[in-house]
């Protein structure tokens, strides 16, 4: 894991030379301020360090007008009237002698990142700029803006490196429009923004920050606006928009069909951005429709639907991420007014690790509370550097208000993105048992339920800092019954040869007749050990096989809820029931994928199909595993890999990875007997903190895939309502 922190000390050179409240916020200390913070975390040593370069001024061209660019370079010689005047041409913008400089290397930052990413020095990485870019436009500065780094940095790329599709992700919470002008009629360019909006009334104040702006002409669906309408969203509200619309947006594949026909509108022809996928990170097939395939545009015959592929062409699944990771999104900003704590900003950054091989560039914008802008900047790097995230604090409820924006994007998308075509279901049935929120609370002090919504942000803040050190020292440990089935491993992965005692496992061992059989009851006294070592802290993951997975399972479910874990997560694969004879507490919340039917038997114990496409699979992940398990708030994930669990390498890598979120990093996988050793190392090194590898050809969910999930959203969306992607109707 090599991650790049690009910084320049002479970006903090400029700053405000009058009085003015508005522009104030954005001062040199923020520089500083992450900088110190991330020395003192131990985690700038840990990064490749880069000084940032200037940009050229042909690199500034890639976006910029040459006029405009030398109207910045003249700000250089002008004296302080001078600046001030001009500054006020512009909304919300201040320059100095030292703009000019400072803005080149910001830019610059931006671009060497990209070049590190790309050429492999490093596989991601942050660079801490100012001035920030995503508001600049063509000819103009903007909100503190100069010149529009991450877009530069995505024209690069394009033109540099041999990478078409990019994503672009504006977590700060204004609307980045200067990137959404750059890119809105350009399909290579997703780009994706949430922001304070509260119907029109807050800054930059813009009809096309709404939902239904979309994008125009080729790029219509690659702009995908999510405007908060009040302030105070949160950890779940932020999670909530990630799992369900950025992220099944940036997954899926666009099928272009009779009846999507943008280019009749748009006579100008359809571009097919693919005609050979890159080896390793592509999801599908080269474009199988003769007139595509070369890669060029084609023009469509007027009033003929012959032209239009049938099958995906323009696939998404990007080829590299960018984001614009403004911190002026979490809370304490006086800017934002959002409620989202640091580490929400480290599980965002781990659900955009999954895309792209890993190869996400972040490139600072706004975040004006110094404390609030530090410690999500370390949690970001820590992200990066693969450590396991702190678990998310606050209910995990998502607000009514998120919930109208979430459902007014899906929405509007909806005719470009197949998998946003579902939307809320009424729910069905009541369940029995009790629901989430008699559950015991967690072991933390200042856990989830006694932090209200509207926390007190220098209380959060403080008891955060403990946890930027509290790192178990092995990240995953590996513990294998037979000595034949060793995999090849990532260098510091442990192999763990140890085994509980033996009075331990005995003890345990009586509870099932097939744990006694000698490689049983050897690989269970491995496995209790590797547990173990999770629950002290010791070991933050682990993997270990067995040849009796179901009473395995259970001897780890129990000895978890004894020895410390509040909420054990159980994701069981295949031929793994649960035990009928474990309490419905509310402790364990037991997920089967497997069979036939999706059925919800209790608020805690529900089981679903393993759909048959990628694109059923994603969606499983997304809106029902990824959900429930953030909603659960456990203490310990278990995933289990049991007889006939039908999952690929791939699909079991990317399950994994993303269940290393919800637990704080605490995962323990059991993979059964039969499967092969090459899924052991696939596993060992997605919990160790690399990227899973590609799905493979997307192929569409199946009807039946996206009724079983609807189905069950219905019947579980009242107590999870993580689950939600609409909001209930009637309630205000
Ligand atoms: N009176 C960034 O966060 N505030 N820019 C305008 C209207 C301008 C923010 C208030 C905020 C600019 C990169
Ligand atoms: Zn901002």
């Amino acid at each position: 894991m090599r991650t790049a922190l690009v910084y320049h000390e002479e970006m903090t050179a400029a700053r405000l030379l009058w009085d003015d409240p508005e522009c104030e916020i954005e001062r040199p200390e923020r520089l500083t301020a992450a900088v110190e913070r991330l020395q003192q975390g131990g985690l700038e040593q840990r990064c490749l360090r880069l000084a940032a370069r200037e940009a050229s001024e042909a690199e500034l061209g890639l976006v910029h007008s040459p006029e405009y660019v030398s109207l910045v370079r003249g700000t250089q010689a002008l004296s302080t009237e001078e600046l001030q005047a001009l500054s006020g041409q512009y909304d919300a913008v201040y320059f100095h002698p030292s703009t000019f400089h400072c803005a080149r290397l910001a830019a610059g930052a931006a671009l060497q990142l990209v070049d590190a990413v790309l050429t492999g020095t490093a596989h991601n990485g942050l660079a801490l700029v100012r001035p920030p870019g995503h508001h600049s436009q063509r000819a103009a500065a903007n909100g503190f803006c100069v010149f529009n780094n991450v877009a530069i940095a995505a024209r690069h790329a394009q033109q540099r490196h041999d990478v078409r599709r990019i994503l672009i992700v504006d977590w700060d919470i204004h609307h980045g429009q200067g990137i959404q002008y750059i890119f809105e009629d350009d399909p290579s360019v997703l780009y994706f923004s949430w922001h304070r909006y509260e119907h029109g009334r807050f800054w930059p104040s813009l009809r096309e920050s709404d939902a239904d702006a979309v994008g125009l002409g080729p790029g219509r669906g690659f702009t995908v606006n999510l405007p908060w309408n009040q302030v105070g969203m949160g950890n779940a509200d932020y999670m909530a928009a990630f799992l369900h619309v950025l992220l099944p947006v940036a997954f899926e594949v666009t099928a272009w069909g009779p009846g999507m026909g943008w280019w009749e509108e748009h006579g100008g022809g359809v571009l097919c951005l693919e005609s050979t996928p890159p080896p390793r990170w592509s999801r599908t097939e080269p474009c199988g429709w003769g007139a595509l395939s070369g890669g060029a545009s084609f023009t469509p015959v007027p009033g003929s639907l012959s032209p239009v592929p049938t099958w995906p062409c323009l696939q998404f699944d990007p080829e590299l991420v960018l984001i614009s990771a403004g911190f002026d999104s979490a809370i304490g900003d006086p800017e934002g007014q959002m409620q989202a704590t640091p580490e929400c900003f480290a599980h965002l950054t781990r659900l955009l690790q999954v895309l792209a091989g890993g190869r996400l560039c972040a490139v600072l914008e706004g975040g004006y509370h110094l404390e609030s802008l530090s410690q999500s900047v370390c949690m970001v790097v820590k992200a990066l550097l693969g450590d396991p995230a702190p678990p998310l604090s606050g209910p995990m409820v998502p607000r009514h208000s998120a919930l109208e924006s979430i459902q007014s994007v899906r929405a509007a998308q909806a005719p470009h993105w197949t998998s946003l075509g579902q939307q809320g279901s009424t729910p069905t049935l009541s369940l029995s048992a009790c629901s989430p929120e008699k559950r015991p609370s967690p072991v933390s002090p200042g856990g989830p339920k006694c932090q209200a919504a509207e926390a007190q942000p220098s209380a959060v803040l403080s008891s955060l800092l403990d946890q930027l050190s509290a790192t178990p020292p092995v990240r995953t440990a590996v513990a294998l019954t037979a000595p034949a089935a060793v995999p090849v491993l990532p260098p510091d992965v442990l192999r763990q040869e140890g085994s509980a005692p033996q009075e331990e496992t005995q003890a345990w061992a009586r509870l099932h007749e097939a744990l006694t059989q000698d490689t049983a009851f050897a690989a269970l006294g491995k496995v209790l050990r590797l547990l173990n070592g999770i629950l002290e802290g010791q070991v933050s993951s682990g993997i270990a096989t067995t040849p009796a997975a179901a009473p395995t399972l259970e001897v780890a479910l129990r000895q978890g809820l004894s020895h410390g874990a509040q909420r054990v997560f159980c994701v069981a694969l295949g031929q793994l029931d649960r035990p009928p004879d474990l309490a419905d507490d509310g402790r364990t919340l037991w997920l089967n994928i497997r069979g036939k039917e999706a059925a919800a038997r209790s608020t805690f114990h529900m089981s679903v199909p393993l759909p048959g496409t990628t694109g059923g699979f994603l969606s499983c992940i997304l809106a029902l595993v990824l959900p429930l398990a953030y909603g659960f708030q456990p203490d310990l994930v278990l995933l289990a890999l049991g007889p006939a669990h039908g999952l690929q390498d791939p699909q079991a890598a990317l399950l994994a990875a993303l269940l290393r979120g919800p637990a704080g990093g605490r995962v323990l996988v059991l993979v059964g007997q039969g499967s092969a050793r090459h899924l052991v190392g696939v596993l060992a090194r997605v919990l160790h903190g690399e990227p899973p590898p590609s799905l493979g050809p997307f192929s569409m969910a199946s009807p039946d895939d996206l009724q079983a999930l609807a189905h069950l959203r219905g019947q579980l969306e009242a107590p999870w309502e993580m689950l939600r992607v609409a909001a209930p109707s009637g309630v205000p």
